[in-house]
Order: C-alpha cells, then sequence, then structure tokens
C-alpha cells in the first residue's frame, strides 16, 4: 500500500560506504527522519528480548536477520513520523524483504545507493572498530558482511536499477563531495 504522507527513501551500499553518515546529513538538511534497520536490530539486542541472542549471533556471522523482524520494528519506527521525508537506512538487503515491506508497509520514491569498493569499506571499518563497540567490526566478521552483502543484498539493487529506482553515487570521494551530490537529488 502507498504511504502519501511519507516520502520513503531506501538508503543501500556495502557495509562502511557511508550510508549513516550520509543519512544525518539529509536529516539536519531536510528534517528528514533516519531510521537504520541495524541500529533498530542493536537496540533490540540490547534490551535483552527473547529474539535478542539470535539477532547478536546474526550481526556477529553478517547474516541477515528473518524479514519478519526487521519490518516489524521499522513498521512501529515509521508509524508515529510526520517527517517530510523517512530514510530507511540498510534494508532491504534481500529480494524477498523488499518485496515484503512493499506489500505490507509501503511504497517507497528510490534508493540511493553508495557505491564502494570493499578495499575502502574496509579501510573505514577497521578504524572505525577502534572506537565502535560493535561486535561485526573486526575483519573475520568484516569479511563475512562483504560477502552477503555481494551474494544477497546486490541482487536487491539490481532489480531496482532494472526498474530505473536507483541512484547511484561514487562514495569514495570525502564526506562532504558524497553529501553534495545527494543533496543533488532532493
Ligand atoms: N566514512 C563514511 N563516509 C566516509 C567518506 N566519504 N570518506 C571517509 N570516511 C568515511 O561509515 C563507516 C565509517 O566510515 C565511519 O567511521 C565514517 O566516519 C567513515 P558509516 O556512515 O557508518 O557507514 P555505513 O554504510 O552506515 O556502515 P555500517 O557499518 O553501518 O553498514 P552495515 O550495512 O554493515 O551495517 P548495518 O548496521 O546496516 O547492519 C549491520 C548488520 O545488521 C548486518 O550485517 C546484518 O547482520 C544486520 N541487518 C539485517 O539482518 N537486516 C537488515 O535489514 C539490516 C541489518
Ligand atoms: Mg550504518
Amino acid at each position: 500500500p502507498a504511504s502519501p504522507a511519507h516520502r520513503i527513501f531506501f538508503v543501500l551500499g556495502g557495509p562502511g560506504s557511508g550510508k549513516g553518515t550520509q543519512c544525518a546529513k539529509l536529516v539536519e538538511k531536510y528534517g528528514f527522519v533516519h531510521f537504520s534497520a541495524g541500529d533498530l536490530l542493536r537496540a533490540e539486542v540490547k534490551s535483552g528480548s527473547e529474539q535478542g541472542v539470535m539477532i547478536d549471533d546474526m550481526i556477529k556471522e553478517g547474516k541477515i536477520v528473518p524479514g519478519e523482524i526487521t519490518i516489524a520494528l521499522l513498521k512501529s519506527a515509521i508509524e508515529g513520523t510526520t517527517a517530510p521525508g523517512v530514510l530507511i537506512d540498510g534494508f532491504p538487503r534481500k529480494l524477498d524483504q523488499a518485496g515484503a515491506f512493499e506489500k505490507d508497509v509501503s511504497d517507497f520514491e528510490f534508493v540511493l545507493f553508495f557505491d564502494c569498493p570493499e578495499e575502502e569499506m574496509e579501510r573505514r571499518l577497521l578504524e572505525r572498530g577502534k572506537t565502535s563497540g560493535r561486535t561485526d567490526d573486526n575483519i573475520a566478521s568484516i569479511k563475512k558482511r562483504f560477502r552477503t552483502f555481494v551474494e544477497t543484498s546486490m541482487p536487491v539493487i539490481q532489480y531496482y536499477e532494472a526498474k530505473g529506482k536507483v541512484h547511484r553515487i561514487d562514495a569514495t570521494q570525502s564526506i562532504e563531495t558524497v553529501t553534495d551530490k545527494v543533496i543533488g537529488l532532493f
């Protein structure tokens, strides 16, 4: 179903491509709200809920958490929102979850795709891992996240690209340069 009150944008890209960083810029500039699927899942782990232990394990292994869980978290996050735009960061990363979201929650305007080579993403994540406290910012988990991204999440981007719904951004340049390119799309 359509959700005319909100313009929903999917923000996708590999681990460390800059999704969260650029979403923060858009929040500042346009008053959008930003929901990171990964952040919602990490909050679920912290809450000590029953499913938190399973989610924790899957994140360390770079695996994709079952869609019902992520979609329920996103749905309730979006529901209370009155902002002019909603940035969904890091979701959908599997084709069937994309279809389920479109069917059960909302349609969306376009996908913002941050394109970045693995060596640059690895450098950023290892640097961030010195202070992030994220259980998946270590080289073993990073390699698994890359593999899941290539095998399972890139097909989502290709699917929407074939439908003309993807804006691809070169994410290798400085944060400011990338922001300038992103701003041009809104
Ligand atoms: N940085 C950013 N931009 C830079 C630039 N242009 N130049 C130089 N440095 C730059 O950035 C990462 C680091 O790089 C930061 O230190 C930043 O300063 C620097 P960030 O903006 O955090 O990148 P981001 O793409 O958000 O990286 P993140 O690690 O969050 O991406 P992931 O996709 O890996 O993580 P996410 O939180 O989305 O998902 C984590 C896990 O949750 C998944 O692996 C999966 O297990 C699970 N998950 C699901 O199961 N389902 C979902 O739907 C979503 C997540
Ligand atoms: Mg992020």
